[in-house]
């Protein structure tokens, strides 16, 4: 198997998962994820297509995956046999903070002189603390470190022509004396003309490495190939507590406005995706963020998509702007984050849209056909108290009941916290008190403690003035079961599997009680081993807390995956680069197949 110059590796959140006793709770209910928040960032997959372009050979692993799988998958034995010119370890989502570490920590063990790389947000956040930690010798920071990334590399290669570690932009290190540089973010471009966000280099690099499990985004994604078509970096809001919002991006990327992809681009990712897979492709940005003509130029692009897609809108449209969609992708989802049924706490939360406006929206996009209306709440946000989020769950059922009275049900509300930790950058973050919030952990250091806590309430990294962390765990469980019932009620869940869902919600609640018991107890040994005697059902009930995660899933039939037939696509189209006149069977040419140098 050819070795890589670069391994990108993928952390699982505490590594010792499969040892410690830890009750997640509902941290990852809403994403594909498990608790172990094994899916790696999209950005692994660019920065690897940029690095290949330009000659280097770059090899992804999520170890995450690998070890949820079997329990005997030994990390330490394949981090041993891989010799790369660096390591890259993503600590983009601050719940990675135990885990990436300790990775670095054994590629330092067995390859003590192979630099290490970190990068992402939340590296971007504390490169300064990062860099002074024995394990880690460069943060590269910012939203779009490819360029950086193959500067770095080639500066590690003694590439002709390399720039001094001075000239990378955007990289943190430390000198050996201590000193520490940081270089300023200067790459920051305006557009993502310079990727390819289609998952090519993952259909080739898996046929070149024969390894497809160590590139699995998450675990079951083979059975649901749910993938991510990426409008835009940066983002126009500033919702209170998001560490991607407008004020963080400029803050900790020094991005001034949005990077967006070209909407042909967009489109042909798209398509390009579906080459390999039948699965959803969920386009993450509202597409109308760049504006209204960005939108349409958009919807003529893909106009006639027959594939699953899900959109996510970040406030109230127009009838006609739905009815463009619906034309456009008919099998579409959409899905719309209205955080409270409280005017007043989304407000406060940063959201200004009104009620009346979004269920408008609702209405025509039942109206026009789409296949499923996700609507997602939030536990955490300023000015929601216990009463508030109990309201939130009335709200749901007012909507499942008045808004899609059937005969099938499209209209399906989701609740969950804020959890386990709110965004390090986020404007809460940064002004607490302003905002009426107190925060346990502030360093990586305390968020790594936090970390491998025994449940998710002890995990929390805030409280605010509205609701202690007992408060936001009870509201949770109560408003899960709740939610739960009403589902079952309207029919949106089946008896079986909301009575599964109830069991596991009553499991959890009084396990996390069990916990506060035996952390009461002062003798440190003994409560080691009582957390230890209820491992196997903390275990239990720690996927799909609050509601089952196959909810969140759209319906597939047939063939979900096709990659060999992706492979001689991708393959044909790297010919046609090399060889002109070259023209594979049945390829027809599209702005996205031109890769810009
Ligand atoms: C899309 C998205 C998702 C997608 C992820 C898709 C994917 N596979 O990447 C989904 C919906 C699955 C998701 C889930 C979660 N998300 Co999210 N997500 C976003 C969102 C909206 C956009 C991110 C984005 O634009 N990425 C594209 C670019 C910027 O990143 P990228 O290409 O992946 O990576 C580039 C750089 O970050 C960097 N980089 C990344 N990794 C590495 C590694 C190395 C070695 C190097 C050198 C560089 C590098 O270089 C890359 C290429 O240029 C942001 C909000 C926002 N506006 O930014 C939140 C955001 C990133 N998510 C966040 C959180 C908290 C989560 C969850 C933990 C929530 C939860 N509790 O479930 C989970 C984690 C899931 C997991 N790991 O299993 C926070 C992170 C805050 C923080 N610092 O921790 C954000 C900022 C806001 C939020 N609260 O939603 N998320
Ligand atoms: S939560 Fe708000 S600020 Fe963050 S990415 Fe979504 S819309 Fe933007």
């Amino acid at each position: 198997m050819p070795q890589a110059d670069l391994v990108l590796l993928h952390a699982p959140s505490v590594y010792d998962f499969r040892k410690e006793s830890i009750l997640y709770g509902p941290v990852s209910d809403l994403v594909p994820s498990t608790p172990v928040f094994e899916m790696y960032p999209i950005g692994l997959t660019t920065i690897a297509e940029y690095l290949e372009r330009h000659g280097f050979r770059v090899r992804i692993v999520n170890l995450a995956v690998r070890m949820l799988n079997s329990d005997r998958f030994d990390v330490e034995k394949l981090i041993r046999k891989l010799r790369p010119v660096a390591f890259g370890i993503d600590l983009h989502w601050m719940p990675h903070a135990h885990g990436a570490i300790e990775v670095a920590r054994l590629c330092k063990k067995h390859h003590p002189d192979i630099p290490v790389m970190f990068g992402g947000f939340s590296s971007s956040y504390y490169h300064e603390e990062l860099v002074q930690r024995p394990e880690i010798d460069f943060v590269i920071r910012g939203d779009s470190t490819e360029e950086p990334v193959l500067q770095l590399m080639q500066n590690l290669t003694g590439h002709p022509g390399a720039p001094a570690l001075d000239d990378v932009p955007n990289l943190t290190w430390q000198e050996p004396d201590g000193t520490l540089r940081v270089n300023e973010i200067t790459y920051s471009p305006s557009n993502l003309d310079h990727v390819l966000i289609d998952y090519s280099y993952v259909v080739k690099a898996v046929a070149r490495y024969r390894d497809l499990a160590s590139f699995v985004p998450f675990k079951g994604w083979l059975g649901y190939p749910i993938t991510a078509a990426l409008s835009v970096r940066g983002c126009t809001h500033n919702c209170r507590t998001c560490g991607g919002s407008a004020a963080a991006f400029s803050a900790l990327h020094n991005r001034r406005r949005p990077a967006y992809r070209a909407p042909e681009d967009l489109a042909q990712d798209i398509r390009n995706i579906s080459r390999f897979s039948k699965g959803p492709v969920f386009i993450l940005g509202d597409i109308r963020q760049a504006g209204d003509e960005y939108a349409d130029r958009f919807l003529r692009a893909i106009h006639g998509y027959q594939g699953p897609v899900i959109v996510e809108l970040f406030g109230g449209a127009d009838r006609a702007f739905i009815q463009r969609l619906a034309e456009a992708m008919p099998n579409w989802t959409l899905e719309i984050s209205l955080e409270s049924h409280s005017d007043e706490v989304r407000a406060a939360f940063g959201r200004r849209y009104k009620n009346a406006e979004i269920e408008d929206t609702m209405r025509y996009a039942l109206e026009a056909g789409v296949r499923r209306l996700d609507v997602f709440f939030m536990i955490g946000l300023p000015q929601q108290d216990y009463q508030s989020v109990m309201d939130t769950v009335d709200y749901c059922e007012y909507l499942m009941r008045d808004l899609d009275p059937g005969p099938v049900r499209r209209l399906i509300p989701f609740i969950s916290p804020l959890a386990p930790f709110l965004d390090p950058g986020s404007p809460v973050f940064e002004n607490p008190e302003r905002y009426g919030y107190r925060f346990f952990a502030r360093t990586v250091k305390e968020h790594r403690q936090a970390l491998v806590q025994p449940s998710w309430k002890y995990v929390l990294n805030y409280e605010n003035e509205w609701m202690n962390r007992d408060e936001i765990v009870d509201s949770t469980y109560e408003a899960g079961l709740r939610l739960n019932r009403l589902k079952a009620k309207y029919g949106l869940v089946g008896a079986e599997q909301a009575e599964r869902t109830e069991a596991r919600i009553l499991t959890a609640r009084r396990l996390i009680r069990r916990v506060d018991e035996i952390m009461s107890i002062e003798d440190e040994e003994r409560r080691a081993k009582l957390l230890r005697a209820i491992k196997p059902q903390v275990d239990n009930a720690n996927l799909s807390t609050v509601c089952d995660k196959a909810e969140l899933n759209v319906p597939l039939k047939g063939l979900k995956l096709n990659l060999p037939r992706a492979a001689w696509y991708f393959a044909g189209q790297m010919l046609r680069r090399l060889v002109p006149g070259y023209r594979a069977n049945g390829t027809e040419p599209a702005r996205g197949d031109v890769v810009s140098h």
